[in-house]
């Protein structure tokens, strides 16, 4: 597999409840380089650049709410199979199913509150890279 970019963050709970460092090292500890990190909010237009595909779904506002209610960790991370590898890292997007061990598994409180964002393909974290530093 090929080395690639992914765009990942650390969202408002993980910050809020002290899990920025465990996070890095975990990526680091997987052999993930971190090319790019600022802590700041999420704009208004970033979230809803970032969250496009899900407008219009009962949980979109509430979503968008949550992104931009405090300081998140964005990061650009690269590294072999970078995109699934923080996918597999982070664990299934229900913190309740999410396997022990993983981010969401061991971190996560609830579906909006699940700790991290990671793209899902390389196709968005080309898009998503471009939203979040430009
Ligand atoms: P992902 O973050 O694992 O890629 P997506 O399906 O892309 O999951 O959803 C984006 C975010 O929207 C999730 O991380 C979660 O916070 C929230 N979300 C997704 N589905 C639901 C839902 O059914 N109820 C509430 N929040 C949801
Ligand atoms: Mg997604």
């Amino acid at each position: 597999m090929a080395i690639q970019k992914t765009y990942t963050m650390i969202k408002p709970d993980g910050v809020r409840n002290g899990h920025i460092g465990e996070i890095v090292n975990r990526f680091e500890r997987a052999g993930l380089t971190i090319e790019q990190m600022r802590l700041e909010m999420v704009t208004p237009e970033q979230a809803k650049a970032n969250y496009a595909e899900h407008e219009g779904k009962p949980f979109y506002e509430g979503l968008i709410a949550y992104v931009t209610s405090g300081p998140v960790v964005k990061m650009v991370v690269s590294g072999e199979g970078a995109v699934s590898k923080v996918r597999s890292l982070m664990g299934s997007t229900n913190p309740a199913e999410a396997a022990p061990g993983t981010i969401r598994g061991d971190f996560g409180l609830s579906m909006d509150e699940n700790v991290i964002h990671g793209s899902d393909s390389t196709e968005s974290a080309e898009r998503e890279i471009g939203v979040f530093f430009g």
